[in-house]
């Protein structure tokens, strides 16, 4: 008789609220085994054109970001799709998912539905055979944990305030361990919190945690973080260094970028990176250009691709036709790597597969609207990314991140490994 404790019986779609309070999708699979997986799928601010569709009701409720309709469709259509499948056969369950949906961006029944049952799909195999979720993706090539990218100043359409670029991110590259980088990355964030006090600005923070204060100029952002960086007797450049998301689709004006005040041709937002670089310990830059300036992207990383990683975001949007396009014509040699910007577990493993063997380091990031699902944690030790950005060492929905990566680091013990990237690079 077929073994059939993996065999799929129950799925169910359910709302959860995200980090905003606005509604997002959630789905619980449930095995013959009795073995169950759940998952909760983020949603973007700054999101980009090229993503996958995430399905929402509009209307009055939930100020039209209800998402009855991709729960249904959960209970419903991918319910039907997908019970009686083994839940071990994840890559065709997807694909079933994707060739029932019918439309290249999951318009039809939405990204966020198919996610949230091929991440919960995921989950619950991962249970029925007793694997933690990395260790049941990446097998015996999990073990490699990831440097943090924190987001310390928020800025962009997280925060409101005054700053066009939409990250100031903590790298803790020097560390010797996740853990002591987390140590790290809290030491430097309250030490910039204290600063940032000392010198009248606001606390506030912005959406992923990070502070958001008024400031003069995107370099005195940089310059606080490097102050509070060697406020705890860290070393700039060796402990840590700084990086950038500047989101630049949002700074897209007809064909010029509006940033500190200024109108900017692409060349000149390039000079302008590229001042930042030579002033500052950057070793990471992403979406310096627009998700359609494709000659800007080739522009700046000619002028920056050998000095920084350059990670693609927007640009990419996690999607292999667009990557291809970016290693053909020479655009970034970094991807960020979400989920829910290609919706299906199978194809983001087959996106970082494709950007590892061309080279691209990858990033796994949150998003800025984020939940309790932890499920990027164990996706950076499974596929070995090397990195993640999950926010600011602060607000549960990205501590839950980091807490993940500390608990994955005691089990793994002395199998786990943290690399410098940074001073690998040459
Ligand atoms: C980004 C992300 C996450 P959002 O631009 O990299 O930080 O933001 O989820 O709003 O697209
Ligand atoms: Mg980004």
């Amino acid at each position: 008789m077929a073994d059939t404790r993996s065999t799929v019986e129950r799925v169910e779609g359910f709302l959860a609220l995200d980090s905003r309070g606005f509604p997002t999708v959630g789905a619980l699979v449930g095995l013959a085994c009795g073995a169950t997986g759940t998952a909760i799928v983020p949603a973007g601010a700054s999101t980009g054109s090229f993503e996958a569709v995430e399905r929402r009701d509009g209307g009055p409720a939930w100020d039209g970001k209800g998402v009855t309709g991709a729960i249904e469709t959960v209970n419903g259509e991918l319910a039907a799709l997908v019970k009686g499948r083994d839940a071990l056969e994840q890559r065709a369950i997807d694909e079933a998912m994707i060739v029932a949906d019918g439309t290249p961006t999951k318009a039809r029944l939405g990204a966020n539905a198919i996610l949230a049952v091929s991440l919960a799909t995921a989950r619950a195999a991962a249970a029925a055979l007793g694997l933690p979720l990395y260790r049941y993706l990446g097998g015996l090539g999990g073990y490699r944990l990831p440097v943090p990218q924190f987001n310390v100043i928020n800025g962009g359409v997280h925060a409101s305030n005054n700053l066009d670029i939409q990250e100031f991110l903590l790298i803790p590259h020097g560390a010797s361990s996740f853990g002591e980088a987390l140590r790290w990355g809290s030491e430097v964030y309250h030490a910039l919190r204290r600063s940032l006090l000392a010198k009248g600005h606001s606390v506030a923070v912005g959406d992923e945690g990070g502070f958001a204060p008024d400031l003069a100029s995107h370099e005195e952002a940089l310059e606080l973080i490097l102050g509070a960086i060697e406020a705890c007797g860290l070393s700039p450049g060796r402990d840590c260094s700084l990086g950038i998301d500047a989101a630049a689709s949002e700074l897209y004006r007809d064909g010029r970028y509006v940033v500190a005040g200024r109108e900017l041709a692409s060349n000149e937002l390039a000079d302008y990176v590229a001042d930042l670089v030579d002033r500052f310990p950057i070793v990471s830059i992403e979406d310096v250009m627009a998700e359609d300036d494709w000659p800007g992207w080739v522009l700046v990383t000619e002028r920056l691709g050998d000095r920084v990683q350059i990670v693609g975001d927007d640009v990419f949007v996690t999607n292999p036709v667009r990557l291809e396009r970016g290693v053909v014509e020479g655009v970034a040699n970094a991807i960020l790597v979400k989920l829910n910007q290609i919706g299906t577990l199978t194809e983001t493993l087959d996106v970082v597969a494709q950007a590892q063997r061309d080279g691209y380091r990858c990033v796994v990031s949150h998003r800025s609207g984020e939940t309790e699902d932890t499920t990027i944690a164990d996706l950076a030790v499974a596929v070995g990314s090397g990195q993640i950005k999950t926010g600011a060492p602060a607000r549960t929905e990205r501590t839950a991140k980091y807490n993940r990566l500390l608990a994955i680091e005691r089990e793994l013990g002395s199998s786990a490994r943290f690399d410098d990237w940074v001073a690998r690079r040459s």
